[in-house]
């Protein structure tokens, strides 16, 4: 490859890490590690949340956020972040991955009693049996539904660049609330014409979901289940050893991750959990840690996704930190983020390399997309 991102920063200060963090604490730890002021416990998960506080200017010093990440290697006004790697070369080195034409959904249904992160919902009515009609002498029916939901943050869900940030200033002070490419916590509700006034609540005015562009391009998985015999446990961190390990045993190698590649990795959690076990699957997960997540962030790749959640390892092995992935991945390199997906069919087929085709839903100010990527082999 020859335009290579921009290595992230090392990592943690290790002399910081409390030694005996029980895992469900992780995230409270990390809150009380970065000294919040006032913070108040919101209980989004069965993990307990607390919104952190107190940060240095602009970065947050010690952790994968202490320098700058902005502005973006496409330049100051971009919104796209690694879309821009994706281009009609890589569409048809994608088309070129398609050999048997055998097509896989990688979505999952969405339904009731599907896990959910938080208290976040999926509520859905069908009004009235039927909604309408009928019209006309041959008495046309139909249904509609009405859908009650976090449409982008559910089930399989593709994560925008507004989604997460980077808070670096004191709580409330929206214009030290970071995102992709710098822009504000102020510019993403109002585009900074009502500093520390009311945010809007119609939407992000700037980073929103439909702003992306459509993926089809060349999708690589790491069978880190295969690899490592089956399902990894919760608070199992995926290394950059058991990634390359993985190219190795599927006969691939480094080279196979281009710019714009959508890189997919299986850790059985959800085959194994995903509504027969939900308070398990919900309590944490295997996944990537800020090793493998930089790594896969300097090879270019335009997605990261998962048979999982939040796809990095939770809690982190690292209690001072929060999902620190998403923030690697959203926050400094515009990478979007796949949630929730299946992969082991492609597995049991040995699938490592496919047409990756995904579309997200283009909200209007949406954090997120709901949706079925496909992968054609
Ligand atoms: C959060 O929203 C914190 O996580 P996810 O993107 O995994 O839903």
């Amino acid at each position: 490859m020859t335009d290579q991102v921009e290595e992230s920063p090392e990592p943690q200060d290790d002399a910081a890490k409390p030694q005996s963090m029980p895992r469900r604490e992780f995230i409270k730890g990390a809150a009380a590690a970065t000294a919040a002021v006032g913070a108040v416990t919101v209980a989004m998960h069965e993990l307990d949340l607390v919104p952190s506080a107190e940060a240095a200017e602009g970065t947050i010093e010690g952790t994968h956020m202490a320098d700058p990440w902005w502005p973006s290697r496409w330049g100051k006004d971009d919104r796209i972040g690694a879309t821009n790697w994706m281009s009609p070369k890589t569409t048809m080195d994608a088309v070129g991955l398609i050999k048997s034409g055998k097509v896989y959904s990688l979505g999952r249904v969405y339904e009731f009693g599907m896990p959910l992160f938080g208290q976040r919902a999926w509520v859905l009515r069908i009004p009235g049996n039927p909604t309408g009609g009928a019209y006309g002498k041959n008495q046309t029916i139909w249904h509609d539904e009405i859908l009650t939901t976090e449409i982008g943050q559910v089930g399989t869900q593709f994560d925008g660049l507004g989604h997460i940030g980077c808070r670096t200033g004191a709580p409330g002070d929206k214009t030290k609330e970071i995102y992709y490419n710098g822009v504000t916590g102020d510019e993403l509700h109002n585009n900074g014409q009502k500093a520390g006034g009311t945010v809007g609540a119609y939407g992000l005015v700037q980073l929103g979901v439909e702003n992306v562009r459509p993926f089809f391009t060349r999708g690589i998985l790491f069978d880190v289940a295969g690899l490592k015999g089956g399902m990894l446990d919760k608070g199992t961190e995926i290394t950059v050893a058991d990634l390359k390990a993985c190219l190795q045993r599927q006969g691939m190698s480094e080279a196979d991750i281009t710019p714009g590649s959508a890189a997919c990795w299986r850790t059985g959690w959800a085959e194994n959990l995903w509504m027969k076990d939900n308070a398990r699957f919900n309590s944490g997960e295997p996944g990537i840690g800020i090793e493998a997540a930089q790594w896969l962030a300097s090879k270019g790749i335009s997605v990261g996704a998962a048979d999982c959640w939040a796809i990095e390892v939770v809690p982190n092995p690292d209690p001072n930190v929060a999902f620190p992935v998403h923030q690697i991945f959203l926050t400094r390199h515009g990478i979007h983020i796949l949630e929730n997906i299946r992969l082991d069919h492609l597995a049991a087929d040995k699938v490592y390399k496919f047409a990756f085709i995904f579309s997200p839903l283009p909200i209007k100010g949406g954090t997120g997309s709901p949706g079925n990527p496909i992968a054609v082999a």
